[in-house]
């Protein structure tokens, strides 16, 4: 029974008869309710302290089961934690699984959405099989996965929308059939009427209304965002009026915006249907405002409203919640008399308190083989130690005991036991080795999804060269690497900030719309957030998406979508969706406050889920995108700004050759200190070599070329063998992205045991670099820097052969 979904039918009066009729509005009124009734056990759940947190959609119910009717097989969803009844009405969700996600059930047949690694009424449907290949999402009702900063969702949904936008219009993209039935999904989002203070929501609707594509943006409007009630919120106090400007008319396109009430069904119910239907057939983004709606418990389990809410607020909640107004209409329309509707409410609460008892039962119950054999274990060790008696006693006596208990039970009984070998403790310690595997699994997997076509299955093509190649400008090496990629590979699609009709500030994209056309190679406004959610949407229905950020700089402005979504999405689905965009942009020294950032700790410290490449030059910043766009996984590439005019060498397969991620190269070999650079210094650092060679100092350069993963091979440790010293030398401020560098080396590598002085960064200063070339010269490390900084470490080394300089 648990498992048979009840999901909700369209309404379409010419056809149908009043029974029928009549029997879906029962229907939806039954899982109305049924919704309710999670909510209210849900809550009762935290509150005896079964689970730990909860939010719930109650009073949300009608306007969700008449987007849910409207809501077609193929369509998307992005949204928030309120949707719960439209999950449960379009089967996105169970209600099984909603009370395990609710009790962070870690297994993902449980918890399909999140494995239990997001807190209840995170929802998300399953993309992608166990080998991370697509299954066919035309098939299914799709939501991506939800995220708990507020408006977030809004990034993305412009991406979800815009696919279908290129999958109608550009008929190379047939052959997707899994994908898209010629463009007709609708991108639905959802948002709460406070979240709408959020820039990234303005940005988006913004940019929806530009591109003119099928997003359907629902705010559901109770007048206040936790306590805070509209006035502090909104202009207005009305987010529709604020934005009437948007509304389309006969001279310009726009939007078509609704408003209504959230209590009253048929109303919705209609809104739904038309609104819809202009947003698919004509896709023109649409906006459903829906007013009055309630928030019957509050907030969420954290604290009660009454603490905000006033009495008339509290009563006219009471009034106007939407189940008691829908069952009001329900006996005034002779749909279903009183008794008929007491007993279908008995039914849905027996069917939900099941539900949540399964789903409770069943998460205890792998724990519970757990606790058992631990403290079999640990008894059998307590023979020899009464110690362990204790541990085990209160293991067995704790009822609902977590893998916490169990596990820490077990770390104690080996500590107290150390140095007291027995074959009870061999067993023991095995166990834990087991279960330290299964836990890793459990709760640390999926950073990436290592699936099929990940990074690591791409087979290494080297550049190869004739006699006489060409020298030629960086970036027409980049241009012709795209080039062949987009002829190749029909789902490529780049776009960002003077991309298209001009091919991006420095060229590398030169030529190419006019070639491929403005559907694959466009402009955006100036939107880093939703150039990002763009991406991040089109690679969540099957496309390719290059999106260009149009300085490192300017990374600031997405980098809460940046990390939030594209690099939690793997772990927060455990592999269940995928979204392989790749990030261009271009930095480290240039000119200027704003031009010649390289904010390496920002990026490495929040976007663990991504791929980090830094290459030198254009040859190997193109070897690396033919490598990423051909495996299905996540990355920023930073291109060295002041590199685009230097002559590189043309490759003939400069569209086939690739450059592995995570392997390290030695740039200049050399016996007396190794220095670790990436991007721009790493010339610097070249040119200083040749002057530290005049002193008798042999230098070893070695360029990681990634910093996401580092130097896999650890050819770094292996260098420190032979020279035993390190100069470590970046961009970034001091302590930023050498702080990373050194503690991969020293302790991932264990190049600690190689040195014989310390080991040294030379970084940026902390502030900004100034204008100008003097202020480039005193900012960055220089070649000055770089040689005398070598220099006074071999000078500790050696005081007679390198006597000091100052
Ligand atoms: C970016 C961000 N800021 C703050 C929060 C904390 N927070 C969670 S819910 C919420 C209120 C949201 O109100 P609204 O958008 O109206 O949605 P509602 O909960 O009322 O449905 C806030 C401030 C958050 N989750 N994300
Ligand atoms: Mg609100």
């Amino acid at each position: 029974m648990l498992n048979n979904k009840l999901t909700t039918n369209p309404i379409d009066a010419s056809e149908l008869s009043f029974e029928a009729f009549k029997t879906i509005v029962i229907e939806d009124y039954k899982i109305a309710f049924e919704s309710r009734q999670a909510s209210l056990l849900g809550r009762k759940e935290v509150l005896t302290g079964k689970a730990k947190f909860g939010i719930f959609g109650d009073g949300k119910e009608l306007p969700q089961i008449a987007m849910a009717k409207a809501f077609k097989d193929g369509d998307w969803r992005s949204g928030y934690y309120r949707d719960q009844t439209f999950a449960f009405a379009t089967g996105i969700c169970t209600m099984k699984e909603f009370f395990a996600q609710l009790y962070a059930n870690p297994d993902v047949e449980a918890d399909p959405a999140s494995a239990g690694r997001q807190m209840n009424c995170h929802f998300s449907t399953r993309s992608l099989n166990e080998d991370g290949s697509w299954k066919d999402l035309t098939k299914m009702k799709n939501s991506s996965s939800d995220i708990a900063p507020t408006g977030g969702q809004m990034a993305r949904l412009v991406g979800l929308a815009y696919a279908s936008k290129l999958y109608r219009k550009n008929p190379e993209l047939d052959y997707l059939k899994n994908f898209s039935v010629k463009g007709n999904e609708v991108a639905f989002g959802t948002i709460g009427n406070a979240s709408t203070s959020e820039g990234v929501f303005f940005e988006a609707i913004n940019a929806a209304g530009v591109l003119q594509i099928p997003m359907a943006i629902s705010i559901w409007d109770d007048a206040y965002g936790i306590s805070v009630p509209a006035k502090y919120q909104t202009t207005k106090e009305d987010i529709s009026e604020v934005l009437k400007g948007f509304q389309r008319d006969d001279q310009n396109a726009g939007y078509e915006i609704y408003k209504v009430k959230g209590w009253d069904y048929p109303a919705l119910c209609e809104t739904y249907q038309q609104a819809i239907q202009v947003c698919r057939n004509e896709h023109v983004p649409v906006m459903i405002h829906v007013t009055e709606v309630t928030q019957p418990q509050g907030h969420s389990t954290s604290g009660s409203h009454e603490r905000y809410k006033d009495k008339s607020r509290l009563a006219w909640e009471k009034e106007y919640d939407c189940l008691r107004q829908m069952r009001m209409w329900m006996l005034e329309s002779a749909i279903i008399d009183e008794e008929q509707l007491t007993a279908l409410e008995n039914t849905a609460k027996i069917f939900v308190r099941e539900a949540q008892k399964e789903a409770w039962n069943e998460f205890l119950a792998d724990i519970k083989i757990e606790k058992d054999e631990a403290v079999k274990m640990i008894n059998n060790l307590a023979v020899s130690n009464p110690l362990l008696g204790k541990i085990t006693g209160t293991l067995a006596n704790t009822p609902d005991a977590q893998r916490k208990e169990i596990i820490s039970s077990a770390r104690r009984a080996l500590r107290i036991t150390r140095g007291q070998p027995s074959a009870e403790r061999d067993l023991l310690m095995d166990w834990y080795y087991g279960e330290r595997a299964r836990n890793e699994e459990r709760y640390n997997s999926k950073l990436f999804n290592d699936g099929k076509e990940s990074i690591s299955t791409i087979s290494i093509t080297e550049a190869s060269y004739h006699d006489d190649n060409k020298m030629v400008d960086g970036r027409e090496v980049l241009n012709a690497c795209f080039d062949a990629n987009f002829a190749r590979d029909h789902r490529l699609v780049a776009f960002g900030e003077d991309l298209g009709a001009i091919g991006d500030v420095n060229q590398g994209f030169a030529g190419l719309q006019a070639k491929y056309g403005e559907l694959r190679i466009t402009d955006t406004g100036i939107r880093e957030m939703t150039i990002i959610g763009q991406g991040i949407g089109l690679a969540l229905r099957g496309l390719r998406p290059i999106a260009e950020i149009q300085y490192l700089d300017y990374l600031l402005y997405a980098i809460n979508i940046l990390s939030d979504d594209l690099a939690s999405l793997s772990y927060r689905t455990k592999g269940g969706q995928k979204a392989p965009l790749i990030i261009r942009t271009r930095g480290h020294r240039l000119e200027g406050v704003w031009h010649s950032g390289s904010p390496i700790s920002m990026i490495l410290g929040s976007l663990r889920g991504l791929h980090l490449c830094v290459p030198r030059n254009m040859t190997q910043a193109a070897g690396m995108y033919n490598t990423l766009l051909r495996a299905d996984e996540p990355a920023l590439v930073i291109e060295c700004l002041n590199g685009y005019r230097l002559k590189e060498m043309m490759p003939d397969n400069v569209g086939e050759f690739t450059v592995p991620l995570g392997k390290a190269e030695i740039i200049r070999k050399g016996a007396d200190i190794t220095i670790v650079s990436y991007g721009s210094t790493l010339r610097v650092v070249e040119e200083a070599a040749e002057e530290l060679a005049l002193m008798d100092i042999s230098v070893e350069i070695i360029d990681p070329q990634t910093l996401l993963p580092f130097d896999t091979d650890h050819q770094c440790a292996a260098s420190l063998k032979k020279t035993n010293k390190l100069l470590i030398v970046d961009e970034d401020v001091p302590g930023g992205g050498s702080a990373y560098l050194l503690q991969q080396i020293l302790e991932v590598q264990g190049g600690y045991y190689h040195l014989d002085g310390q080991p040294q960064t030379l970084s940026a200063k902390a502030h900004r670099t100034p204008y100008g070339t003097d202020g480039d010269y005193f900012t960055k490390p220089s070649v000055d820097d770089v040689i005398e900084t070598v220099y006074s470490m071999m000078h500790d080394h050696n005081e007679t052969k390198y006597p000091a300089i100052y």
